[in-house]
């Protein structure tokens, strides 16, 4: 789906219902909005501490290539894929509020959420400790004889701690049912990804495990779907690990102890958010869906 939402190639057509689509749409103006309460709560002294999703939003693609008993392992800025599964508005601001309905019972900080009964492990800061233990995870369904995957996110920064390295090689060795979703947003804090590696981003690593390797646009929600099913299907039926580097962009600070005006110009942010925007895109392409089909 290019900049105006139209897809150029047809055989890339996800071919999914009308209310498919808004129900995706919705999820991630929801989580556009929570961002947007949440953010001004810690400003006011609600909550201690928030990290938005501005920018990252297609990643929602992600969570709807998947089926639902899939596990997830997330790094903090997945709350889109929980919303999508049916985290309800309740269960999140109990967590943020650390309250005594909080499924957590308030022993984390904010945005560490995780919910059993919709398959997503509890995160936890200390990054990429989900990698290997997401590889783990698979390996155990495997011997289980689970027809089911195990999906791990993490950021291009947490892509540089030796867990990822040794996550990747288990899983490709162990051919364990996993997919590994880096969402490169360009900076780990205030380091550009141009100072985290030289290679070629992280699906090159992923191509040196002999791992299966895609690297899709991070903003259009359907490449990231059509891919995101893709690699299910190679991870489930056939035991085999996949790399997906999704490239984009984070709008909004690193978190709410974060000022990103200090490494990266506005305008540069203001030119992402307005030139290359994933839900502008979606609600470009439904609302020629709409038109045409009117
Ligand atoms: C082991 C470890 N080192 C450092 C940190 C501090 N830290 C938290 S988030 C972060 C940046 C991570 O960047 P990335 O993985 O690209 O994810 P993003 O925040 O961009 O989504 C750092 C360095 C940490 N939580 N854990």
């Amino acid at each position: 789906m290019d900049r105006q939402g139209k897809i150029t190639d047809p055989s890339q057509d996800p071919q999914v219902s009308e209310n498919f689509a808004v129900k995706i749409y919705k999820d991630m103006i929801t989580l556009n909005i929570l961002d947007l309460i949440l953010y001004d709560a810690q400003r006011q002294g609600r909550i201690s501490f928030y990290m938005t999703n501005f920018g990252e939003e297609a990643c929602i693609g992600s969570a709807a290539g998947l089926d639902n008993e899939d596990m997830i392992f997330g790094q903090y800025r997945e709350a889109g894929t929980l919303l999508y599964r049916g985290f309800t508005l309740d269960e999140l601001m109990n967590q943020c509020y650390s309250n005594e309905n909080d499924l957590g019972k308030g022993r984390q900080m904010p945005v560490h959420y995780g919910s059993k009964k919709l398959n997503f492990q509890t995160i936890s800061s200390p990054l990429a400790t989900q990698i290997p233990q997401a590889s783990g995870a698979a390996y155990a369904l495997k011997r289980a004889g689970n027809k089911n995957c195990v999906m791990c996110y993490f950021g291009e920064g947490a892509a540089s701690e030796g867990d990822f390295h040794a996550a990747l090689n288990i899983a490709a060795t162990m051919k364990c049912p996993v997919i590994f979703f880096c969402r490169n947003n360009g900076f780990a804090i205030s380091t550009p990804a141009l100072e985290q590696y030289k290679g070629d981003g992280i699906a090159s690593r992923g191509i040196g495990y002999g791992i299966d390797t895609i690297r899709v646009d991070g903003n259009d929600v359907w490449a990231i779907y059509n891919v995101t099913k893709a690699a299910r299907k190679l991870a489930v039926e056939e035991n085999r690990p996949v790399l997906i580097e999704a490239l984009t962009y984070r709008i909004g600070h690193h978190s709410t102890s974060d000022d990103s005006s200090a490494y990266r110009p506005k305008k540069e942010v203001e030119d992402w958010k307005r030139l290359d925007n994933p839900l502008v895109r979606l609600r470009k392409w439904l609302e020629d869906k709409v038109l045409t089909e009117a």
